[in-house]
Order: C-alpha cells, then structure tokens, then sequence
C-alpha cells in the first residue's frame, strides 16, 4: 500500500498546531511482555527530522531517550550538541523533559518511593541531572510519571509513609529548580497501575489534591494522559476540566485507549471519538495553549513506515475533531438548543450567585416552587446527543 506521509489539505497538521511527540512514541520498537522487538532503533536526530517534516512543532523526552544511561559526560555533550543542532536545522522545540524513572532494574520497588533510601537518593540525582538537561535544551514543563512509585505487595510499603516521600522529592526538585534560575513548571502524571499492581496517586483528582500539600504549590501541575484516566473507567474530559479549572492544566498526553485494561497509548481519536470530540472542544474553548503532545506508539504490526502513518494520523485526527467541533458550535440548531437549556426568568440567580447571607438564606427558606412543573420538564438533550452524533458522522 502506498503510505500517505505528506498531506496537503486543511487538516494537514501545522507549526502553530503546537503538536509534540515524545522521542520514546516514535521510537516506540514494539517491544511487550510477550515478545521482542519488531523494528530497529530510530536515531533521536532522524526522528526530529521526520516529525518536522510531518507538521509537528515540538519533540520531548527522557533523559534516557536521548543519552544512554551510561554515557560519559564527553558522549553526552556530544549527544546534546548534536541534537540541538537538529532542532535548529529542523525548526522543532523541546517543549517538555522528563526522567526515566522506571526501566533501569535499580528502581523495581520504585524511585521517589523506593524503600531503600540509596535507591531514593540517586533518582534524585538523576532527576537533578536530567532537570539540567531539559532546562538546557529549553523545556518549560518538566514531567514527573512515577511508573514504578507504587506496591506489588501491599505489606512491603507504607502507602502513607510513600505519600510523605513523594513531596519530599518534589519539595527538593522543586527548590532545586527554583535555586538554579530555571523556569520550569512541574506536571505530574497520573496512571493507576501498570507497570506496578498500584501506582500511588492514581487519578487527576488524586494529583490535584497532593499538589496543595506542597512547598510551591504554584510551580506544580498536570499531565493527564487519556489512556490512564480511561483505564480507571473514568471520564477523562472531566478530569481534565478539573484540572483546567485550577489552573492545573499545565501538560496533556493524548492517545486513546479501550476501556478499563492495560495501557495501550493507541493513536490519539482511533477509539473514544466522542469523547475525544468533547476533549478538544474543552482544550479549545478553554484557551488552553501549551503543548498538545501525542504520548502514543504505532501498532506491533508496524514496520517505520507504519510509524509515520501513525504520528500523522494522531495530528489529522486532532485537527479534523477540531473542525467537527466549530461547525458544531456554528450550528443554529445546537446553538439554540444551549441557549434553551441555559435561559431562565432570572429569578434566582442572584440568590444563587450571591453567596450566604442571612436574608438570601430566609428567601430561600421561604420561597415556594412548582416541583410539578420542574418534574415533568423534558429538556431536549436526545436531540442535542444526537446532533453530536451527526456532527461527528459528518452528515451536518
Ligand atoms: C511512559 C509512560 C507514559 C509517560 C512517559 C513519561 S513514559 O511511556 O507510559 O505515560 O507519559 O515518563
Ligand atoms: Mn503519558
Ligand atoms: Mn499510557
């Protein structure tokens, strides 16, 4: 089959689209616990140039992805020259950094979390290191998954005590960063298990709560991926509203996922299109304007090719969501079945808006509705599910 690597039409992905991969998505060889690897090692400047070439604007990346984990510092200054080269030859920026936390066999029972204070001890200097790194390649978001940070075995860890060394880390990082003059803000991502049977901190909600217990609550956000949200059987653009809402939204992993199973960072919009419909007309409508990054692989079944199709297929289907959702938005029909939905008599609305008092407390107390009334309202929205629906087939 002839494979579709450049594209000419409105959906061709663009510069101004802020669309990044992680150097490990693209590298991704197809490797699982049930078999090997399925295609060679991608150079890290061969696949800025290629992302490049494709429309995307950023490449991010773990320390490792970019210098083995046992370079000498004159491998990894010639690694870093080299691929800064390429990013200017290329135009792409590096707009995320993280570290590799979990594969290297000393971090099994965890980094941060690791009950071996040694263990705990070098992934903070690694994370230092590798902090250096993305501040010197011009990262604004530095990432934190912590893979490994939770328990196979319940009675091995204290899940309090592993909370409590989780934000001395943080708290470290964070002055570590602060001290250093860096101008990084921290996203940290949630996933509720795998590779671990549990991870700590499993959901956007359960992030969004730690975050306040920190010593710079200010410089610490999200990173919500679809797939880990999806995976806890939750409504991922709800998390994300939350998140968005708190001003917390300072990342997003994109990718899709079946259901409540292992993590399978299938190409962003190739399963929950509805609900990825629903994510980008939140991102949109929020203004939200960081990076809109692709944590996903192509399929084992692909060889380098099928790697292309896929990164452009994550970058179309972003932008041909986007444009279901503005016609959805332009559509009278919908745009006055929200303006009914949402229209009243105004009677209560300052009561509502106007926060506790005694007398908005008396007036409600006092005030008589016509329950009646309320109970047998219909309110439209099979119509309005089913005009999603057509919008999203294409036939509006
Ligand atoms: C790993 C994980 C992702 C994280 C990456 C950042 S690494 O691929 O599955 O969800 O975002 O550490
Ligand atoms: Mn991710
Ligand atoms: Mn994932």
């Amino acid at each position: 089959m002839a494979a579709q690597e450049h594209t000419s039409d409105q959906y061709t992905p663009k510069k101004e689209n802020k669309f990044s991969f992680g150097l490990w998505t693209v590298g991704n060889r197809g490797r699982d616990p049930f078999g090997d690897f399925v295609r060679p090692e991608l150079d890290p400047v061969y696949s800025v140039k290629k992302l490049s070439e494709l429309g995307a604007w950023g490449v991010s990346l773990h320390d490792n992805d970019l210098v083995p984990f046992d370079a000498t510092p004159q491998e990894r200054d010639r690694i870093v020259r080299d691929f800064k080269q390429a990013l200017s030859d290329y135009g792409m920026v590096v707009p995320m950094a993280t570290t590799n936390l979990f594969f290297h066999p000393a971090f099994k029972d965890g980094a941060f979390t690791s009950n071996d204070p040694k263990v705990r001890a070098f992934a903070l200097q690694k994370t230092m290191r590798a902090i250096d790194l993305g501040a010197e390649l011009g990262a604004k978001v530095y990432v934190f998954w912590g893979g490994r940070e939770g328990a196979d075995a319940e009675a091995s860890k204290d899940p309090v005590t592993a909370i409590k060394r989780m934000r001395d880390a943080l708290n470290f990082l964070s002055a570590y960063s602060i001290d250093q003059g860096y101008n990084l803000r921290f996203a940290l991502e949630p996933k509720p298990n795998e590779p671990r049977s549990d991870i700590y901190f499993p959901t956007v909600g359960h992030m969004l709560a730690f975050i306040y217990t920190l010593d710079h609550p200010d410089m610490v956000g999200l990173n919500p991926e679809v797939a880990h949200e999806h995976m806890a059987g939750l409504n991922f653009v709800h998390a994300v509203a939350q998140a968005i809402e708190a001003g917390k939204l300072f990342h997003i992993d994109l990718n899709d996922q079946k259901g409540p199973r292992f993590d399978q960072d299938l190409r962003f919009g190739s399963e929950n299109i509805k609900s990825m419909f629903f994510l980008i007309r939140l991102l949109e409508h929020s203004g939200y304007d960081g990076a809109h990054h692709f944590d996903a692989h192509a399929l084992r079944t692909e060889d380098e090719q099928g790697v292309w199709d896929f990164a452009l297929g994550c970058m179309r289907t972003y932008n041909m969501l986007k444009a279901k959702v503005q016609r959805f938005d332009a559509d009278p029909e919908v745009q006055q079945l929200l303006q009914a939905i949402n229209s009243s008599d105004g009677t209560y609305e300052p009561l509502l808006s106007g926060g506790y008092s005694r007398e908005s407390a008396r007036q409600l107390k006092e005030a008589r509705f016509d329950i009646a009334a309320l109970a047998q309202r219909g309110l439209g929205y099979e119509r309005l599910d089913q005009l999603t629906i057509e919008h999203i087939l294409g036939v509006r």
